[in-house]
């Protein structure tokens, strides 16, 4: 184990106050140099600094080990889908956990069939593949050929986008997290020879988003968490069974927002997320390391940064105000973020904590975005144009003003198919 893992657990014995920066040190003292180009087009701004990032200091697990973010509400919230307390409240009701669960249980299964060897697979742990890697290579077709397969597979198998991005180490994380309740630091699982990372979108229910925060809307995040963990096994299965390395990956392995940037999913926004011309913000992520030689995308701009310049609503709308207000900055509020990367970053001791409070997961964020709207509607389409240009200023006010993206009442949820087989 490495020195700073027993730093890290000595640490948290003493209970002393945990300063930052507190990551662990780089594993590969590889040169990073050759990422110049494309960091410079994708709008990265990397300092000498850099760090790589431990997963067990995200929010997530630093809830099991570091007082910070730890409280009794934390079991409460990691038990609720065993032990959900449904009430009266509109959207907490047993039909809105019974909708929550059923949409997580798939990724629940998957998460669960490697607890006997101390796996948290989609998690902590990338997913296993049960088919053996075919010790036949297939031969292949040219570089472009096999990409438009591959991306056709991703389509087919239920991907809702794919790009392809540079296997770029710098986003893998340093150690993963024990299962165990202090989420003691543990290699990292993902291992092999790779070369491209592909990365799958996951579109959230419009509807669902709508009624945030609530149990019934955390089962558009729980849907996508059980399809990500069934969408990128297969592909990973398909890569494979031609004979190439291929690790399907959910949460688990690396931080996913730099390659689906890369990838040409979208733009960075001040809400910690990657925005979509196809979802806008309302999007999932999953991805697969392989072997493969693929095309790289390229990464693709619509004026985000500079709406997100002038825009702050997701910041004026997050609950415990754990969203940055000024320009990006170099230096996060605490060990959370990862070091030496200028970007909008959250303070996710307050986010996480506030999650704890209401004992379900939130997006407030990413339901008030103006980017979050139903493109299937020329309307929108139009709308997005005009905001990747000068003319932002104005769509960001008509947007205040009809104040599109207000909260839904969940139970009306309920009652859209009523609605909908009106005449
Ligand atoms: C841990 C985690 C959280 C935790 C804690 C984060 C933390 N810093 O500890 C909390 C509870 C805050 C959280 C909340 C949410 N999350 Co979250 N989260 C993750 C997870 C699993 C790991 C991210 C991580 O390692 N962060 C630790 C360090 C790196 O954080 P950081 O320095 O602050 O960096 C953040 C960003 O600045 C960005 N980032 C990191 N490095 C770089 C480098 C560059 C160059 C750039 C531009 C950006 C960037 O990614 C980090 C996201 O936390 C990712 C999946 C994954 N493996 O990446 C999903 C993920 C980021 N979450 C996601 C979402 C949607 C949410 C929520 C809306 C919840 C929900 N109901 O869906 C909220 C939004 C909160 C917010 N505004 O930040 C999506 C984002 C999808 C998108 N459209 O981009 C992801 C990718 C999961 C997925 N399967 O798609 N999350
Ligand atoms: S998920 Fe909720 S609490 Fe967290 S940053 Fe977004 S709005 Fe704030
Ligand atoms: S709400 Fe506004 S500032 Fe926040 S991500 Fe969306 S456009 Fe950017």
């Amino acid at each position: 184990m490495a020195a700073s893992d027993g730093e890290m657990a000595s640490d948290n014995q003493s209970g002393a106050p945990r300063g930052w920066p507190a990551n662990e040190p780089p594993r590969s003292t590889q040169d990073w140099s050759r990422f110049a180009e494309s960091d410079r087009e994708a709008g990265f701004e990397i300092g000498e600094n850099f760090q790589r990032f431990s997963q067990r200091n995200d929010a997530f697990n630093r809830a099991w080990w570091d007082e910070a973010v730890m409280s009794p509400l934390v079991a409460a919230f990691y038990g609720a889908h065993l032990d959900p307390k449904p009430r009266k409240a509109d959207g907490f009701t047993q039909w809105d956990y019974a909708l929550l669960n059923s949409a997580w249980s798939v990724a629940r299964d998957f998460a669960a069939r490697g607890r006997q060897t101390g796996r948290r697979e989609g998690f902590l742990d990338p997913f296993q593949s049960f088919l053996p890697q075919s010790e036949n290579q297939v031969e292949l077709p040219s570089i472009e050929e096999t990409t438009a397969r591959i991306k056709q597979v991703a389509k087919f198998l239920g991907a809702d986008m794919v790009g392809i991005t540079e296997y770029d180490e710098r986003w893998v994380y340093t150690h993963s997290a024990e299962i165990g309740s202090t989420r003691e630091a543990k290699p990292n699982d993902l291992d092999g020879q790779f070369n491209s990372v592909i990365v799958l979108a996951h579109g959230m229910d419009f509807d669902l988003v709508r009624t945030y925060p609530a149990a019934l809307a955390a089962a558009a995040t729980g849907r996508e968490y059980s399809r990500e963990a069934a969408i990128v096994s297969s592909l990973a299965s398909f890569i494979r069974a031609l004979g190439y390395e291929a690790v399907g990956s959910s949460n688990d392995s690396a931080i996913t927002i730099p390659y689906a940037i890369k990838a040409g999913m979208g733009e960075y926004g001040r809400n910690q997320m990657v925005i979509t011309e196809e979802f806008g913000p309302r999007v999932r992520f999953s991805k697969v390391f392989t072997g493969l030689q693929l095309v790289y995308d390229k990464p693709k701009k619509f004026g985000v940064r500079q709406f997100c310049e002038i825009c702050t609503k997701c910041a004026d709308n997050c609950p415990p105000r754990a969203l940055p207000k000024g320009p990006p900055r170099e230096a996060g509020p605490n060990r959370s973020n990862i070091v030496g990367v200028t970007k909008w970053s959250a303070d996710c001791e307050k986010c996480f904590t506030y999650w704890t409070k209401i004992n379900v997961d939130c997006a407030i964020c990413m339901r008030v975005c103006p980017f979050n709207k139903d493109y299937s509607k020329w309307i929108w389409r139009l709308a997005r144009r005009l905001m990747g240009t000068s003319w932002r200023r104005l769509m960001l006010s008509i947007d205040d003003r009809f104040d599109f993206n207000r909260r839904r009442l969940p139970k009306d949820w309920w009652r859209l198919t009523m609605t909908d087989s009106k005449p």
